[in-house]
């Protein structure tokens, strides 16, 4: 068999891996991608001549694009992703797990053929500013245009990437191929020992856009732990005061817990008129490192789009999320008003088109249709420089300095609206123990506690205890340098089970004690779980919240964290021996603490 050509690069080890990719695929013909508008509107133009893209309203939504994905391929899927690392201990008992050359025979077999008759784009992207100290290149293959286009926008890519890479520079090899999207036979493998990351029968983005969760923290955060730097599921927004000062804070969260939507915060209007703003520098993925100039964590957001859910956004509940989806931006299986090319989720407002297609294709009624037109992990592919709070210093190639580290749950009775914890190994053990209760939008019960350490748990690309072990190394290494841990609760409910915080834009009260902690100028007392704040000194300016609410939302229910200790300790007994022996004492402290 002939082997498609293709043009080879300056750089001996990716032709070496090109070449056996392609032997292996047996593409028809070959594409590197350099980036170019006129090579990326080509391809625009071919999506929507083969029916992959549909164009949407040039005047209403300027160079955006619509496409679905198959009915069975709408998510991530976790038990379909695997760690190979050499031992099953390395990837520990969270992750899935298979013997490396196993797996490669195992993928071998489906990618063999795989991209017969199609073709093979090539994409070097880099995660991070190119060029920067703290980015990364990744090469993928990909036979999906789809892919190409929203890689364009999530990542910085093209012939600048591989000028940076030179003759000799190191990469992260991505190989996907769209196959015949079988979910039986969908595999979403890393092999963190080899930089290698191989996806095939899917075109969902979190599974094919392989550098977010796959690279940038998967590879990413075992490469941290190689390298002496951490790749972290969080967000990074800048507060600024009144006088122009501008302080970062990274912070962590499970799944529906309003991530998004702290990222993009509006202040309250007081707030507002008083001079205070918030900048978004990342939504989702912080890349940390100790500068060696001033000893501090800084951060970047390796990422260059908010690949963010649909459903939900709306102008009330995320302007500005929603204003970053205006222009060149795809949407993954929404709904779409075929009136006027426009589209549709949930949420958006109180108008669903009547003449629409839903997210599974059907032309249907959306005025009287009695299922969810967008699916519920629809999403939006926005550049993240649409956003209207778009930080100054998000391409800045030397990070951002982080003052605090957030983490928090959805979490009914136990977490109080926010607490500090009293230094860095008890702010770890704080995220370790991390969980969200399930709400009613997930399958399964509702109101289950799951523990998501640091929100990683689908994402830690080794062993979780070594990663929590990673989690101490660091905050020796930064010792009185290391950014302040809290944890934040928006979701604590009533007798009644109602919210007992209106959070949204009212966050922002609970950030600006965060700061004020920070900087010294908010007092706080100690309790069982940690630093509590006087509820006098959370604002509540405007918000109809008396002294007796803001004492309830502040306040520690030790019977209840007792149970929340059990569960704990069964959740830490999986780690067995490799579980740190800082983090085995602070639950100790705690324990001990609910017991005096
Ligand atoms: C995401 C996720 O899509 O965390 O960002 O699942
Ligand atoms: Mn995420």
């Amino acid at each position: 068999m002939n082997m498609a050509e293709f043009t080879k690069c300056s750089n001996e080890k990716v032709n070496k891996w090109l070449e056996e990719q392609i032997a292996m695929c047996q593409p028809e013909s070959v594409v590197w991608i350099d980036g170019s508008e006129s090579q990326l509107e080509a391809l625009r133009a071919e999506a929507v001549s083969t029916g992959e893209l549909i164009k949407l309203n040039e005047e209403k939504l300027p160079g955006c694009y619509y496409h679905r994905t198959t009915e069975n391929d709408v998510a991530r899927v976790e038990d379909r992703t695997f760690i190979c690392t050499p031992t099953e201990e390395e990837a520990g008992p969270i992750n899935n797990w298979m013997e490396p050359s196993q797996m490669y025979d195992k993928l071998k077999a489906l990618y063999t053929g795989a991209m017969k008759g199609r073709t093979m784009y090539i994409i070097p992207y880099s995660m991070g500013p190119v060029g920067s100290p703290f980015s990364k290149i990744g090469i993928e293959l990909t036979d999906s245009i789809y892919v190409v286009l929203n890689m364009n926008i999530m990542t910085r890519i093209g012939q600048e990437v591989m000028d940076v890479l030179g003759t000799d520079g190191d990469f992260v090899k991505c190989l996907h191929a769209k196959k015949d999207v079988n979910p039986e036979e969908r595999y979403i493998v890393h092999f963190p020992q080899d930089n290698a990351i191989m996806s095939v029968n899917s075109a969902y983005g979190g599974n094919v856009l392989l550098g977010k969760k796959c690279f940038a923290l998967r590879i990413a955060s075992y490469l941290g732990k190689q390298e002496g730097w951490m790749a972290e599921h969080m967000l990074i927004l800048g507060l600024e005061n009144p006088q122009g000062e501008v302080k970062y804070i990274a912070a962590a969260f499970p799944s529906a817990c309003g991530k998004t939507n702290l990222a993009m915060l509006i202040p309250p209007e007081y707030l507002q008129e008083k001079g205070y703003k918030v900048w978004t520098v990342g939504d989702d993925i912080a890349w940390l490192r100790i500068n060696p100039e001033d000893g501090k964590l800084y951060a970047i957001n390796p990422e260059a789009g908010f690949f963010g859910v649909a459903p939900g956004t709306s102008e009330k509940t995320n302007f500005n999320a929603l204003e970053s989806t205006k222009k060149n931006t795809i949407f993954t299986n929404v709904a779409l008003n075929n009136d006027d090319l426009t589209v549709w989720w949930e949420g958006l407002d109180k108008n669903p088109p009547k003449n629409c297609t839903n997210w599974l294709g059907e032309k249907v009624d959306g005025t009287t249709y009695e299922g969810n037109l967008a699916h519920p992990n629809s999403r939006f592919t926005a550049p993240a420089i649409n956003c209207p709070c778009i930080s100054s210093e998000f391409e800045n190639p030397q990070g951002v300095p982080i003052s605090a580290i957030v983490f928090g749950g959805r979490r009914a009775k136990t977490a109080p609206l926010v607490y500090q914890a009293r230094d860095w190994e008890h702010g770890v053990f704080v995220g370790a123990t991390m969980a969200s209760e399930t709400t009613a939008a997930a399958a399964g019960a509702v109101g289950v506690v799951r523990r998501d350490p640091m929100a990683m748990k689908p994402f830690v690309g080794y062993n979780m205890a070594d990663y929590f072990g990673h989690w101490l190394e660091m905050g020796k290494k930064l010792g009185d340098n290391a950014p302040a841990i809290f944890h934040v609760n928006w979701f604590r409910k009533d007798d009644e089970g109602n919210f007992m915080w209106p959070g949204f834009g009212d966050n922002m009260r609970v950030l600006l004690w965060i700061l004020d902690r920070v900087s010294g100028k908010a007092d706080a007392h100690d309790s069982a779980i940690g630093l509590l704040p006087t509820a006098s000194d959370i604002d509540t300016t405007g918000l109809g919240i008396s002294a007796e609410e803001l004492d309830a939302l502040l306040s520690v229910d030790k019977e209840v964290w007792k149970e929340d200790v059990e569960n704990i300790k069964e959740y830490f007994a999986q780690f067995g021996d490799r579980l740190p022996a800082d983090i085995k004492k602070q639950l100790e402290i705690l324990d001990k603490n609910l017991n005096d």
